[in-house]
């Protein structure tokens, strides 16, 4: 709530002017191909300066760096994200990787309106993140039709299973279970497969396994309950081989 109210303010900020990222025009894969073509576990590999729960994790990286040694080693999406307040990033720092990368560019911020969606867009993202418990279910709607006629892909993020029957009522196809909760930070890779077990598993919907996961035993254990991608930010910004860590 803290960080939503933070937001509801800086995107007054936000509608004073139009976007002035300007990422080269790119024409990305869709996340959603990507993550369906293989039956490997893909890695959705994240840019992440800080967190409320860890304080800095790596300040001063270089996302151009960063971006490029994820695509390198076979990440299928970079995340990258762009709240400043809590997570020290920024749009800027998207548009830095849109311009570095040509795979599919995850905007992860809290959205709650439109407005961030065409900064997200204009900064170079192929794919944005609706969190379910930030969003009331006609703006969740709205803000899925919104970013679908952008041509955007769109992450639902869930933590329970009401969470995931909101998701699923919108017509969610990319659907992600967040490890942590967001209230108290702790993580529990379970919430995955509480949530699995009420996933109607079809060609038309993928689901994906976000956050806390640090070994290829974790990245096993979500995917035996049918996580096709893992979402990975600290583990990969702490990681000395960024190569070896994805590839293991
Ligand atoms: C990455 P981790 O534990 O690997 O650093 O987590 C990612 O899942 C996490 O950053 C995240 C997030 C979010 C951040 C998931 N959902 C919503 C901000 C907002």
């Amino acid at each position: 709530t803290k960080i939503l109210a933070q937001k509801a303010v800086e995107i007054e900020q936000l509608k004073q002017q139009a976007p002035t990222y300007v990422a080269d025009a790119k024409q990305r894969p869709s996340l959603f191909e990507t993550l369906n073509t293989t039956n490997r576990l893909h890695v959705i590999a994240e840019m992440k300066r800080a967190s409320p729960s860890k304080g800095l994790i790596a300040e001063g990286a270089n996302p151009v760096a960063q971006g490029m040694a994820y695509e390198q080693a076979g990440a299928a999406c970079i995340s990258v994200l762009t709240d400043e307040c809590f997570f020290k990033g920024s749009f800027e720092d998207l548009q830095n990787v849109a311009n570095a990368v040509s795979i599919p560019l995850l905007c992860k911020d809290f959205v709650i309106d439109e407005v961030q969606i065409d900064y997200a867009k204009a900064a170079g993202a192929s794919v944005v993140l609706l969190i379910v418990a930030a969003l009331d279910d006609m703006t969740l709607q709205r803000l899925h039709d919104y970013a679908t006629s952008l041509d955007l892909d769109i992450l639902v993020e869930t933590h329970n299973v009401d969470e995931l029957h909101r998701a699923l009522r919108i017509g969610a196809k990319i659907i992600g279970v967040n490890n942590r909760n967001l209230h108290d930070f702790s993580i529990d890779l379970a919430h995955t497969e509480d949530i699995a077990a009420h996933f109607p598993f079809n060609e038309e919907r993928i689901f994906i396994s976000e956050s806390g996961i640090w070994t290829s035993e974790d990245a096993a254990r979500v995917a035996k309950a049918g996580a096709k991608a893992v979402l990975v930010g600290e583990s990969l910004m702490r990681s000395d081989s960024v190569q070896s860590a994805l590839q293991s």
